[in-house]
C-alpha cells in the first residue's frame, strides 16, 4: 500500500511508493493556495466536483490552504484508509467530505482519524440526494460526521463551517467571517429594499 507523506513546496498531496514520490492528486495543483493545506476536501468521484467547487471556492475567499481528493469509500478503500489515518500527521486539521447514492466515505473517514469530518451528501442517483443524506445523518453512536444540506448550499455550508472550525485557532479567519455575516446581512436589507420599491403604492 502506498504510504501518504507530507506535502512538497507545492502543498498538493505526494503519495510515496515503492518507486519513488510522485504526485497524488492533480486537481490539488493550482486550487492550493501558498501554505500547507490544513483543510482537506475529498469526493467519491471526479462527478462530485462541480458541487464541491463551491467549498474550494469559499476557503479560497478566506485564504485557507486546502488540498482536493478524488478517493473512494468502495472503489479505492486502501487509499481512502492511506489518506484518512495519516491526515493528522499531514497536518490538516479539519476534512470536508462529499459522496453521494450510498455515502460512506465521511462515515468510513471519519472511523479513522479524531478530526472534525464535515459531509456533503450529493444528490447523484434518482433519489436526489434523500439516500445521501440518510447514509450521512445515520452514523453510529461514537463517530460523527456533521452532515450539510444535500449539494450546492451544503458545499457552501461546509466551507463556511470549516473556516468557522479554523477560526478558532486563527484570529484572521474569525475576523474575514465576521465580515462575511455582515455581508449577507447587508444583502438581505438590500433585497428588503428592492421588495418594498416593487410594491410601493401598491398596498393599501
Ligand atoms: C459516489 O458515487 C460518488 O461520490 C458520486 O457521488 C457517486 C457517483 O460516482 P460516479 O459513478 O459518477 O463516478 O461514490
Amino acid at each position: 500500500m502506498p504510504d501518504m507523506a507530507r506535502r512538497g513546496p507545492s502543498h498538493a498531496a505526494v503519495i510515496r511508493t515503492k518507486k519513488g514520490r510522485g504526485r497524488l492528486s492533480k486537481s490539488a495543483e493550482g486550487t492550493n493556495l501558498n501554505s500547507t493545506a490544513i483543510v482537506g476536501i475529498l469526493m467519491g468521484s471526479d462527478s462530485d466536483l462541480p458541487v464541491m467547487t463551491e467549498a474550494a471556492r469559499i476557503l479560497e475567499k478566506f485564504s485557507i490552504p486546502f488540498e482536493i481528493e478524488v478517493t473512494s469509500a468502495h472503489r479505492s478503500p486502501a487509499r481512502t484508509h492511506e489518506y484518512a489515518s495519516t491526515a493528522i500527521a499531514r497536518g490538516l486539521k479539519v476534512l470536508i467530505v462529499a459522496a453521494g447514492g450510498a455515502a460512506h466515505l465521511a462515515g468510513v473517514v471519519a472511523a479513522l482519524t479524531t478530526l472534525p469530518v464535515i459531509a456533503v451528501p450529493m444528490a447523484t442517483t434518482v433519489l436526489n440526494g434523500i439516500d445521501s443524506l440518510l447514509s450521512t445523518v445515520q452514523m453510529p453512536a461514537g463517530v460523527p460526521v456533521a452532515a450539510m444540506a444535500i449539494d450546492k448550499p451544503g458545499a457552501v455550508n461546509a466551507g463556511i463551517y470549516a473556516a468557522e472550525i479554523v477560526a478558532t485557532f486563527d484570529a484572521r479567519v474569525a475576523q474575514l467571517l465576521t465580515d462575511y455575516k455582515r455581508e449577507l446581512e447587508r444583502l438581505v436589507t438590500e433585497k428588503n429594499a428592492r421588495v418594498k420599491l416593487q410594491f410601493a403604492g401598491k398596498s393599501s
